[in-house]
């Protein structure tokens, strides 16, 4: 019993913290009381849980409390999303959702669900009115076999409308409407990997499904999935995969319109077969030039390296893509990926320069060399990438040293060899600023 009262208190502390909080204005500056709605919550959802029942938080996103506070049907109101596992330890769970009645909270629906615990819990926007549905993702014994749900209130009532498999899930607004469609990737074992668009009909109250695309025959595992924008700004889902038997990376890109249904890009440029996209390096799609559309990047074996040497060093080259036009060609960058930085490799340089990486006085460096397939490569330019205050008092001491960026554990700075001066392709400390970016932790932003 002392538990549960103890538990109880931070379950107001919770609310306290979370929705009730964030009500600003008047509410803030009245003298402090326990607050009657919390205290109708807490009743109403005590009652709910019955005595097997505990409350449950999901294990990842952003919405992880076990009781959330979200204006689901638009109305200026919140309703009260609560998480209950039933019973503890069991697998069994259930999504509680309240709505206010005057001076009193009643239930207006469950949702249940089976699994291992509860993923994610995200709100969509699913019409312009402010309708949010409740996406629930619950977490299977077997990854493969996750399963979702998503519940909308109307009229007072929750009902799902829609629950299956997936793999990657994400609510996205693909057709500038300002409703967000829900896209889900599947990857089953053995069978057909597809993405499929489901969209709210306000109408109805149904989610339809609205249309439906493969994914690149090859693709094994999703690592992300993210909403960004393609050539014109057009909005798409970039799902990020592995190939069977590849170490690299390709990239899935979906678009979405009334008129053209689901598409994936991917797939319909060159081969046909979904290969455009795969690089032999890990690296994902970017938004390489900072203007705010992803670009996918192709691996391009730089000089010296063409003769599948194991220490082949690649370069990058980024492609924009269109839904209406083969991808466009925007810049080209060496990246280095363990360290996470990008180099832009100029028309100049592509055919003629390639990076060597070793380690110098317990500091790893690389070197951008002009290659001499008969004599000594001529370097142009070392790129360091110093740990620790040692080797920024390094820095700070030594001549002729450029600062090029530091993160939380290492500092980059970047010597001009003596030996490049006089080369047509040696570069000014200006233009290796210019050239040198440290590679964001997010790869491209979220729709807003
Ligand atoms: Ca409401
Ligand atoms: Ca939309
Ligand atoms: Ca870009």
């Amino acid at each position: 019993m002392k538990r549960f009262l103890a538990f109880a208190a931070a379950m107001l502390v919770l609310l306290a913290a979370s929705g009730c909080a964030m009500r600003a204005g008047a509410d803030l500056l009245k003298a402090p009381k326990p607050d009657k709605d919390n205290q109708a919550i807490t009743d109403e959802l005590e009652l709910l849980k019955g005595w097997d029942g505990v409350y449950t938080t999901p294990y990842a996103g952003t919405n992880r409390n076990a009781v959330q506070m979200k204006d689901l049907d638009g109305d200026g109101i919140e309703e009260v999303v609560a998480f209950f596992q039933t019973p503890k330890g069991g697998n069994r769970f259930e999504t509680v959702v309240l709505g206010k009645r005057d001076e009193a909270y009643v239930q207006l629906g469950s949702i249940a669900g089976t699994g291992t615990q509860i993923n994610s819990v995200s709100y969509p926007i699913l019409d312009k009115t402010g309708r949010c549905g409740i996406l629930i993702c619950w977490q299977q014994v077997s990854e493969s076999e996750n399963r979702f749900s998503l519940a909308v209130c109307t009229g007072g009532q929750v009902r799902t409308l829609l629950e299956g498999a997936y793999s990657s899930i994400l609510p996205a607004d693909l057709d500038s409407d300002g409703a967000q469609e829900l896209v889900v990737l599947n990857v089953p074992e053995g069978g057909r990997s597809t993405a499929t668009i489901y969209e709210y009909d306000a109408a109805a109250d149904a989610m339809n499904l609205a249309g439906e695309a493969p994914l690149s025959g090859v693709a094994k595992v999703i690592y992300k999935v993210a909403a960004g924008y393609i050539a014109d700004r057009q909005p798409a889902v970039f799902a990020e995969e592995r190939i069977e038997g590849g170490a690299g990376r390709q990239t899935d890109i979906f678009v979405y319109s009334q008129t053209d249904g689901l598409r994936n890009l991917a797939l319909e440029t060159e081969s046909g077969q979904g290969k455009s996209t795969y690089r032999a390096v890990a690296v994902n799609a970017y938004d390489v030039n900072g203007d705010g559309m992803t670009e996918i990047p192709r691996a391009v074996r730089m000089v010296g390296s063409e003769s599948g040497a194991a220490d082949a060093a690649y370069m990058l080259d980024w492609y924009l893509y269109s839904a209406g036009a083969e991808p466009a060609y925007v810049m080209t960058t060496y990246r280095n990926v363990s360290q996470g930085w990008d180099f832009t490799i100029s028309k100049a340089w592509h055919d003629a320069v390639r990076a060597v990486k070793g380690t110098e006085n317990g500091s790893e460096y690389t070197c951008f060399v002009i290659f001499d397939p008969e004599g000594d490569d001529i370097p142009l330019l070392t790129v360091y990438y110093l740990l620790g205050e040692e080797n920024r008092r390094t820095l700070d001491s030594a001549d002729g040293m450029i600062l090029l960026g530091s993160t939380s554990t290492a500092t980059i700075a970047a010597r001009i060899p003596a030996a490049a001066s006089g080369s047509s392709l040696a570069l000014t400390e200006e233009q290796v600023k210019e050239r040198f970016s440290l590679v964001a932790d997010d790869w491209n932003a979220p729709l807003s």
